[in-house]
């Protein structure tokens, strides 16, 4: 079956995690993605955290998947020529090195452009233009500088990171968007464009209710956060609000059964508006229904650990999965706490392809995440990611080389 990107070649220089996470992505549409690795090197991650010895490693194995490997050193006289027959080929490229290593390269955004106009050019980098546009950044420093860490943990802890990776994943998110973005303009206006992201920017982007918060806080306290419930002032910027939910409902984490021995037995528990009721009932606490005292958000608002306490009171006899059967059909919103190992095994998220197990030459199993994206016109299936080079010859004799041409480079050590 024809998949959505089927057509589009991507030249690949990305390296680590966002770059990689947005040209996964495009592979797993249908592009043709090509991985430019430093020969004999590659990606960095193909030998960090290794579990199996001798074997690409799970961090590169579960970013690189539906591509393939050229290895090519653009640096080199021979390597140039041919780096530059591959922009002519492709529609996109896509790279997140340090800021200036591309032009470093000989490779600017206005060279680029002089030898293929219709060249889309992505780019990751940790900051946008400014005082920090030449840092190098990792996924915490973004966390950092995007307000996730300061708006995240406990009232009287440290500010925290997430383990979700929302500024390389997630910037490399953006970057898809921006690339299929540009590409759907290029078909109006026959030319490439510069897509930029910043890693700064897209932690921000996906913090947005944090600098609503920010702004609210001049109009007064915030008050669905239950610090205004214990009377602890605001300062002048929005605080960090332990498991509050960002949508200005009072929320928390609540043990249920078995919590004494099982770190993740726990469940979110939301009070929102409209599920107060059957929450009341749920609980074994009609009377709160009626009640003055507790049947307003507002009312609830100094009472919250009170309430809290009666609804963990409850959870406490049940396990997080038995909590989540009693409130979904009464319409009280919960999640249950999963772990990985619970999410490994889980039968649906397998059935749905979000979850895939994947056969490899040189490790044998593993399990990684699909697209997390379904396309009902181009479903995506998981090939395993490229051996270091694995395509160097195929690729350069689709681009003109001949085996002597190939023997040569090889010979000079451009690939
Ligand atoms: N052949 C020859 N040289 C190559 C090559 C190839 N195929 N591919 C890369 N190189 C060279 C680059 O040209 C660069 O050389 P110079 O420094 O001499 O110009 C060098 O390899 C290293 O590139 P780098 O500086 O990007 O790599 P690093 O490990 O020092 O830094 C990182 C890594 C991620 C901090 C940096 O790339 C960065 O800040 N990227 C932008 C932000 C980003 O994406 N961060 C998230 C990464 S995921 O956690």
């Amino acid at each position: 079956m024809e998949k959505a990107l089927s057509g589009v070649k991507i030249l690949d220089m990305t390296h680590v995690q966002s770059g990689p996470t947005c040209t996964q992505l495009l592979a797993w549409f249908g592009a043709d993605v090509i991985k430019v690795e430093r020969p004999g090197v590659g990606d960095a991650t193909r030998k960090q955290l290794v579990d199996v010895p001798g074997a690409d490693s799970l961090y590169f194995t579960m970013l690189n998947h539906n591509k393939r490997s050229v290895t090519l050193n653009p640096k080199s006289e021979e390597g140039a020529k041919i780096f530059t027959k591959l922009i002519e080929h492709c529609d996109v490229m896509v790279e997140n090195f340090a800021p200036g290593a591309l032009d470093r390269m000989g490779f600017t955004w206005e060279r680029i452009q002089e030898i293929n106009p219709r060249m889309i050019y992505a780019s990751v980098k940790g900051f946008g233009p400014g005082a920090y546009e030449d840092c190098k950044v990792y996924e915490n420093v973004a966390q950092c500088a995007g307000g996730s860490a300061s708006t995240t943990g406990d009232l009287d802890g440290l500010p925290l990171v997430t383990g979700a990776q929302i500024g390389d994943s997630g910037t490399g998110l953006h970057l898809a968007l921006g690339i299929v973005t540009a590409l759907y303009q290029r078909t109006h206006s026959g030319r490439g464009q510069k897509v930029d992201c910043a890693m700064q920017d897209g932690v921000l982007n996906l913090c947005r209710v944090k600098l609503r918060d920010q702004q609210r806080l001049a109009a007064g306290p915030l008050n669905e956060y239950s610090q205004a419930g214990k009377g602890i002032p605001f300062g002048d910027a929005t605080p960090r609000a332990g498991n509050d939910s960002g949508g200005g409902q009072p929320g928390r984490i609540l043990k249920c059964k078995g919590w004494e021995n099982d770190l993740n037995a726990y469940t979110y528990f939301i009070t929102q508006e409209a599920a107060w009721p059957a929450v009341c009932d749920v609980i074994g606490k009609p009377e709160w229904k009626e009640d003055p005292d507790y049947s307003t958000p507002k009312a609830r608002l100094t009472r919250l650990d009170e309430v809290f306490a009666a609804v963990e009171a409850w959870t406490m006899t049940q396990t997080k999965f038995e909590v989540m059967a009693a409130c979904n059909p009464v319409n009280i919103p919960v999640g249950p706490i999963l772990s990985m190992k619970e999410i490994a095994e889980d039968e649906s998220l397998r059935k749905s392809g979000t979850i895939v197990e994947v056969d490899h030459p040189e490790r044998g199993k593993y399990l990684s995440v699909g697209n997390p994206i379904k396309l009902s016109d181009s479903p995506s299936d998981v090939v395993r990611s490229p051996l270091l080079g694995e395509h160097t010859d195929e690729i350069l004799t689709e681009i003109g080389l001949s085996p002597e041409d190939i023997a040569a480079a090889r010979e000079g050590k451009a690939i």
